[in-house]
């Protein structure tokens, strides 16, 4: 999955001449929180990350059980990761395993995912933090400030 996405990306349809192409990758949880972003600024807060975890889990839940089994937490998966086996899977996110999955366990998973993100600790997951840019690795190119002359 992620080494698909790696490909796909890695073919820029139109590169500057002279500049090496760079891949840039988005997590699919980073996906699901940046969507969590109500208020439109380009980021998130922890506020917006409880409130979106719960409408995408209310979704889910469509018996308001206010617990889901795997196989719903795959459909929410697909839905909220694009994929069904994006992580985080529901063995890391079920911290009791009893192979139900409640919204106080979703948002724990995420909070932790939030607090990995949020790299200069602001409260605010941002796009910036949401992206990894890797060189192209068919092109010769040391870390950044070691230019090759
Ligand atoms: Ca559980
Ligand atoms: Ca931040």
């Amino acid at each position: 999955m992620l080494l698909a996405l790696l490909l796909q990306a890695a073919i820029p349809a139109a590169t500057p001449p002279g500049q090496p192409p760079a891949t840039f990758v988005v997590e699919p949880v980073g996906m699901a929180i940046a969507g969590f972003d109500s208020d439109g600024d380009g980021r998130t807060s922890r506020a917006e990350l409880d409130a979106g975890v719960r409408r995408s889990f209310a979704a889910s839940d469509t018996g308001n059980s206010a617990a889901i089994g795997y196989i719903a937490f795959a459909d929410w998966a697909e839905r909220w990761l694009g994929d069904r086996n994006a992580l985080p899977s529901p063995f890391e996110v079920d911290s009791d395993g009893d192979n139900r999955i409640t919204l106080a366990e979703l948002q724990a998973a995420f909070a932790r995912v939030f607090a990995r993100l949020d790299v200069d600790r602001d409260g605010f997951v941002s796009h910036k933090e949401l992206l990894t840019i890797r060189a192209n690795a068919g092109r010769t190119m040391g870390p950044p400030g070691k230019k090759k002359r």
